[in-house]
């Protein structure tokens, strides 16, 4: 378990490094917050301005989960952890709806205006 879960960080980095939409956070002071709780992104309906970066964090205690903008083509991200971030950059207007990868029926939406 412990090896699976080194792997998954090395990907998860791996995609994060060289992901045009998302980096590991130091440097860049998210717009907006979200956190995914309970098998919930909440809120589960934003609006944001173009550019802005937007962070999950994953508050469970145990449960992995991921935020895939599936419907905009992205490729499927790795998992976030407990404790752990996503940030995605949204340098677009529209309205983007995402999913958790491993869970479909979790979902959300990003409006950028
Ligand atoms: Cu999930």
């Amino acid at each position: 378990m412990f090896l699976k879960r080194v792997n998954l960080a090395a990907v998860m980095l791996a995609l994060l490094l060289f992901s045009p939409f998302a980096n590991t956070g130091d440097a860049v002071q998210p717009a907006v917050e979200l956190e995914i709780f309970k098998y919930q992104f909440t809120p589960k309906e934003i609006t944001v301005n173009v550019g802005d970066t937007v962070r999950w964090t994953n508050k469970e205690t145990r449960q992995y989960h991921s935020v895939w903008f599936e419907q905009s083509g992205d490729p499927e991200p790795g998992y976030i952890f407990p404790g752990e971030t996503y940030l995605r950059l949204f340098d677009k207007a529209g309205s983007f709806p995402y999913h958790c990868g491993p869970h479909p029926e979790m979902t959300g939406i990003v409006h950028v205006q």
